[in-house]
């Protein structure tokens, strides 16, 4: 609403010895089903922190980090300890952070993923909801699971551009997420057709292509706007 920058998410991206990126959705899965994904997500998550406290001493010190977290991470009995001691070791404020899992964590059982959500909110980390509508979600869960956004998949908001049908799942997650005292973020957002539909259907943030493409921590750097200056 206001055009504010609140945050960056952090997006894993391959150079093949060739040149080529190998795109995160061929490479991710294949990194879940050999466990590599286990110690290139905690790589991934300290090098996230460390961009955080590159932006944070650019001044840009309201930032959030978001970080994608597969469930094969989620599950690890050590996951809680190893993502504060990412945050120890890079001096981050946990409340910067905001780990993004799917709807596929849900295949952990329901009492697991409870107190582990319980246990981050009370470390001060964040939790999305991400690609939220595509998945296996079950809305009693829902609704007893602390976590503080709701993510709503691109496909809803491409619906967006269509007639009537298509408009009625973001308006529908958008009411659902609002109602659970969650906050409600679009992704995917490419044009400012979007945008305005998004705000009249009332959705608190949205990331996507029409406000920022992913780019290199420089880039980043280069690319905000300067800092207002006025620390908290
Ligand atoms: O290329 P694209 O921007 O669409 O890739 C974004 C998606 O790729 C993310 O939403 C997420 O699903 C996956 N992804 C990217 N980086 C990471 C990462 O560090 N860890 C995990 N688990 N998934 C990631
Ligand atoms: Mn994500």
């Amino acid at each position: 609403h206001s055009e504010e920058v609140i945050g960056v998410e952090a997006l894993m991206r391959w150079r093949a010895e060739d040149g080529r990126f190998v795109p995160p959705d061929r490479f991710i899965p294949v990194a879940e089903r050999s466990g590599l994904i286990v110690g290139l997500g905690n790589w991934v998550l300290r090098i996230a922190l460390h961009a955080l406290a590159r932006l944070r001493a650019a001044g840009y010190d309201r930032l959030r980090m978001a970080v994608n977290v597969s469930a094969v991470q989620f599950r690890q009995p050590d996951f809680l300890q190893t993502v504060e001691e990412a945050l120890r070791d890079t001096g981050t404020n946990p409340e910067a952070l905001e780990l993004e899992i799917t709807e596929s964590v849900a295949a952990l059982g329901f009492g697991y993923v409870e107190k582990l959500l319980h246990q981050l909110k009370s470390a001060g980390i964040g939790v999305a909801i991400d690609d939220f509508g595509t998945g296996f979600s079950s809305l009693s869960y829902l609704d007893r699971l602390p976590a503080d956004r709701l993510k709503i998949d691109k496909s809803f908001v491409w619906a967006l551009d269509s007639q009537q049908p298509g408009r009625r799942i973001a308006d529908i997650v958008i009411e659902l997420g609002r109602k659970l005292g969650m906050n409600v973020l679009a992704e995917g957002v490419e044009t400012a057709a979007q945008t305005s539909l998004l705000r009249d259907l009332g959705c608190d943030d949205a990331q996507g292509y029409y406000f920022g493409k992913p780019m290199s921590l420089d880039e980043l750097l280069s690319w905000l706007p300067a800092p207002r200056g006025e620390s908290q």
